[in-house]
């Protein structure tokens, strides 16, 4: 209330004096009264919780982030296609998950575009999916969790870019491959190239059809009524060299009938490249429609109401409007320079970033459509060469139009300098009202591409205290150690502030696996188990259980320790791996050791005496 009456006054302020001190002053005033208010609509006040979660690609650090909103605080990393010793699901070589995730290639990874389920048109708060575009790979993530559930390649896919969701169903997510190649042989000549989009069960993510067609992919959006979805083109030249890609003058939205291709599955209409159908979009007619629009069109963005995809022309300073009924191009209206992705609010306004202008440009769609002058509303600068933009609950049918994020691909000057290269930068833009502004601005690791806002009502009851309990959960008074030959299995529990067994005993080359089950029963109560010298590191949630195989080095003592710290008692929670030359008798384990902890301190105490 104050800052309203405030602002119109020191508006008027810099006419009621004439020396340019006086200007300055005023003009600092008004300054510190905005940033006072932005201030205060991001500021959460310690202990409270934002309203939004905001999931960020983490780019090459093969990972997502999350931040709150409007807070900007960061809350958590989800690790996806990179193990990570103190978080999430892969953290070292013995363990499944990190088995899982080498089995689908690198420990690294480049995620673009986080994806959430739907129902009815609304954000579920079940399911993330992301992709992998430098190895072609697609995660999902359980929302319950915030832990990857699924991870696979895609496979005739090279650049696994757009991705998104079919809608409304949500039954298949579908990823297009950006990078073309001879995927049905292994051709070398440009000739043969072809792209292909594919459509992944969205629950176990294997591949169950592909669209192939010459020229390549990009950015993925789907229609809402379950008949087409859209990729943008760039490259329908085919060439191979950058010159050649901006030959022609027009690219192209692709249109893919799905329920077309899924007839074309059912009649066997395919060819089966390393065990997936491919459809040849030349050998079924209306599968892909190719919809001229300007020269290498970029994001690819459907409307709330379903109506129209825009295409943002990049190259060219337009969004191209197409009505998803009819593939026709209905406007093109001029936005700005380096239009890249094309966001909405819930009031029939689009918003566009400019990657070239630096800022977002908020427009409105119906008068754009209709040819008005007045279509834009209002543009406002980011820092610096804004790539995608996202409003809460866009991709949805019931946008919130509340917050914006920019994602800018350069910070310059916007943080403390930290050498040649600065971290990314993000900035919040408030759109409840008719003119935007940023009120704030975060930094992350290199690089978010996209994002997406979810409310936490959504996942209020969605996300759980501890996990369910596994099927091969060690039981509190079930620890043991199984020996099989030179296969030792160590089932193991922790709890504040004890392992059990705190002691154990192998052979120099046995091959142990360690079952570890936290069975604490509050949130937040995790502990971790590093072997010295070991090289094993693993988290351990309360409720979780997490298993690791290693070979036993060299007899002597290793200790394993607790790494997160847990209570008074953190730095107490430890136990010895003993391991003894091959042949030699090894002891049981003992059950508590304290007696003979005891014994000992007792002898050593009359030693002082
Ligand atoms: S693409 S801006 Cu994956 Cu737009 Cu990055
Ligand atoms: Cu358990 Cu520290
Ligand atoms: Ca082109």
């Amino acid at each position: 209330m104050k800052v309203s009456i405030l602002l119109p006054l020191l508006a008027l302020a810099p006419m009621a004096f004439t020396g340019c001190n006086s200007d300055t002053t005023a003009r600092q005033q008004k300054t510190a009264a905005q940033n006072a208010s932005a201030a205060q609509l991001t500021y959460v006040a310690p202990g409270k919780l934002d309203d939004y979660y905001a999931i960020l690609s983490g780019g090459q650090s093969g990972s997502v982030f999350v931040y709150g909103l409007p807070s900007c605080r960061f809350i958590k990393e989800i690790p996806i296609f990179e193990p990570r010793a103190a978080l999430g699901y892969a953290n070292n070589p013995g363990s499944e998950t990190y088995k899982r995730l080498a089995a689908t290639g690198p420990l690294w990874g480049d995620t673009h575009h986080p994806v959430l389920s739907q129902t009815g048109g609304r954000y579920d708060g079940d399911w993330l999916w992301i992709n992998d575009k430098a190895n072609d790979r697609i995660a999902k993530i359980d929302l319950r969790t915030f832990e990857v559930a699924e991870i696979k390649v895609v496979p005739n896919i090279q650049g696994a870019h757009g991705l998104a969701a079919y809608l409304p169903s949500c039954k298949y997510v579908f990823v297009n491959g950006e990078l073309e190649t001879d995927h049905a042989g292994n051709s070398t000549e440009a000739e043969k190239y072809r792209s292909l989009v594919a459509f992944l069960d969205a629950q176990t993510l294997e591949t169950k059809f592909q669209v192939s067609f010459v020229g390549n992919a990009d950015i993925a959006s789907s229609g809402k009524d379950g008949r087409y979805v859209f990729v943008t083109m760039y490259n329908t030249e085919n060439a191979v060299s950058s010159e050649g890609m901006i030959e022609r003058d027009r690219d192209a939205v692709g249109a893919i009938d799905v329920p077309l291709a899924e007839k074309a599955l059912a009649d066997g209409n395919f060819t089966k490249i390393n065990g997936v159908p491919v459809i040849e979009s030349e050998k079924v007619p209306g599968v892909l429609t190719l919809i001229p629009v300007p020269k290498n069109p970029h994001g690819c963005n459907v409307t709330p109401d379903g109506k129209y995809v825009l295409a943002s022309g990049k190259l060219s300073p337009t969004v191209t409007i197409i009505d998803t009924k009819t593939l026709k191009v209905i406007a093109e209206p001029e936005v700005g320079l380096g239009p890249l992705h094309t966001t909405f609010d819930d009031r029939g306004n689009a918003y566009t970033s400019l990657f070239v202008d630096s800022q977002i440009v908020k427009w409105n769609i119906a008068k754009a459509i209709q040819g008005a002058d007045d279509y834009i509303v209002d543009r406002v600068d980011v820092h610096y060469n804004v790539g995608h933009t996202k409003a809460a609950g866009a991709d949805t049918s019931h946008p919130n139009g509340d917050w914006l994020i920019s994602l800018n691909k350069l910070s310059k000057g916007m943080f403390l300098p930290v050498g040649p290269a600065m971290p990314e930068s993000q900035e919040l833009i408030d759109i409840s009202g008719d003119k935007m502004r940023v009120v704030a601005a975060f930094p992350s690791l290199p690089e978010p591409h996209d994002a997406v806002m979810v409310h936490r009502k959504v996942l209020e009851d969605k996300v759980v205290q501890t996990h369910h309990l596994q099927a091969n959960a060690v039981k509190l008074g079930e620890e043991k150690v199984v020996r099989n030959g030179s296969k030792v299995d160590v089932y193991m529990t922790c709890i504040r502030s004890k392992f059990v067994p705190e002691q154990f005993e192998v052979h120099e080359g046995d091959e142990v696996t360690v079952h570890l089950t936290n069975v604490e029963t509050v949130r937040d109560m995790t502990h971790g188990v590093a072997f010295s010298r070991i090289g094993i590191n693993v988290g351990v949630d309360p409720g979780q259980t997490v298993e690791t195989t290693f070979k036993a080095p060299n007899p002597g003592t290793y200790w394993y320790y607790c790494t997160w710290f847990c209570s008074a008692l953190h730095l107490e929670m430890r136990g010895r791996m003993l391991v003894k030359p091959q042949g030699a008798q090894l002891n049981e384990y003992l059950g508590p050791l304290a007696k003979e902890d005891k014994a000992r301190s007792v002898q050593k105490e009359s030693a002082y005496e």
